[in-house]
């Protein structure tokens, strides 16, 4: 019998990216094994929606982040976000249901398939990353509670609790933190309802307990700290497309053709690369043209921004 102590760990070894990396291996290994004399081997480890890319840092992921309920400081999330309750969380869902009500986050997550999915990440201020998330697809837990047949929207909110969300103190933003979707793209397979990263629990400054990750979409669609979900026929309020609809469209999809009013959408800096870290191109839809682009078929992407 061998004893292992503390000590034989390496820094490497604990932290949640080395245990994700090997995985990762492990499960390349293995599949490269069963799908020995097959073509394509080495995609046996990624899941159909993986992007081919090294994901960010958990630390990366978890330190700067865009949360404004916690301050506008890319680091006041990581800060102030401790403080927030999470349990016991509900989301209300309601409008054009067949069963509308105030579910409690266990009754959301029985029975849901929470699968890994690593995909990139745009914010529209042009940095970018690559996220491995854990979640469930929206369109399992819409089609649980019943979308009727009028709705062609989906309505999102954010938990309003000023005393513990410093930045709710001020008028930063129109409170609550709003967003939307319209039903085809809320549906779409891709669109994900994220509940952890690196298979951890999802950090508070990250969105706990339930947020939106749409990876085609700026960054500010995918809205955190979920507490509402209302089916509409109307385009819903947007809190940044509020703001300012001159520089924040309603759909604002990933699209290096069209810039935002005061800065180039055509690169992004990946965040992570150190500070000399080249610019990459920013990919239509976010690399996403494949999966989504039939969803705008016939839109003018300029206009419809
Ligand atoms: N409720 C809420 N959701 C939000 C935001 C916010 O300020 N409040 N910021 C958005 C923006 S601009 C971005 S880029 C992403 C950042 O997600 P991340 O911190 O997990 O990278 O969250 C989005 N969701
Ligand atoms: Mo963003």
């Amino acid at each position: 019998m061998t004893y292992r102590f503390k000590t034989d760990l390496t820094e490497a070894d604990v932290t949640p990216e080395a245990d994700f990396i090997n995985r990762r291996a492990l499960m390349a290994g293995a599949g490269a094994l069963m799908a020995s004399g097959l073509a394509g081997s080495a995609a046996q480890a990624r899941g159909r929606y993986d992007v081919d890319a090294k994901p960010n840092s958990f630390k990366d992921i978890t330190s700067y982040n865009n949360f404004y309920e916690f301050g506008t400081g890319k680091g006041d999330p990581a800060r102030y976000a401790g403080k927030l309750t999470t349990r016991p969380w509900s989301v209300t869902i309601d409008g054009l249901v067949d069963k509308p009500g105030e579910y409690a986050l266990e009754d959301i997550l029985r029975g849901m398939t929470i699968e890994e999915r690593i995909y990139r990440f745009r914010c529209v201020e042009a940095w970018s990353m690559v996220v491995p998330w854990n979640g469930f697809q929206l369109s399992e837990l819409l089609n649980r509670v019943g979308v009727q047949s009028s709705a062609r929207f989906v309505a999102f909110e954010t938990l309003f609790r000023p005393s513990e969300m410093r930045g709710q103190r001020r008028d930063l933003l129109q409170w609550p933190y709003r967003e939307g979707l319209r039903l085809d793209e809320a549906m779409h397979p891709l669109t994900l309802i994220a509940t952890g990263i690196y298979g951890k629990p999802i950090p508070n400054q990250n969105g706990a307990p339930l947020r939106l990750v749409v990876p085609w979409k700026y960054g500010f669609k995918s809205i955190k700290s979920i507490v509402k979900i209302t089916l509409t026929d109307r385009m819903p309020p947007a809190t940044w497309n509020m703001q300012n609809p001159r520089e924040y469209g309603f759909y604002s999809n990933v699209n290096p053709n069209v810039d935002h009013p005061r800065w180039s959408q055509a690169s992004e800096r990946p965040i992570g690369g150190g500070l000399f870290s080249r610019r990459r191109p920013t990919l239509m839809f976010n690399g996403y043209a494949k999966e989504v682009a039939g969803l705008y078929k016939g839109m003018d992407l300029k206009k419809n921004f």
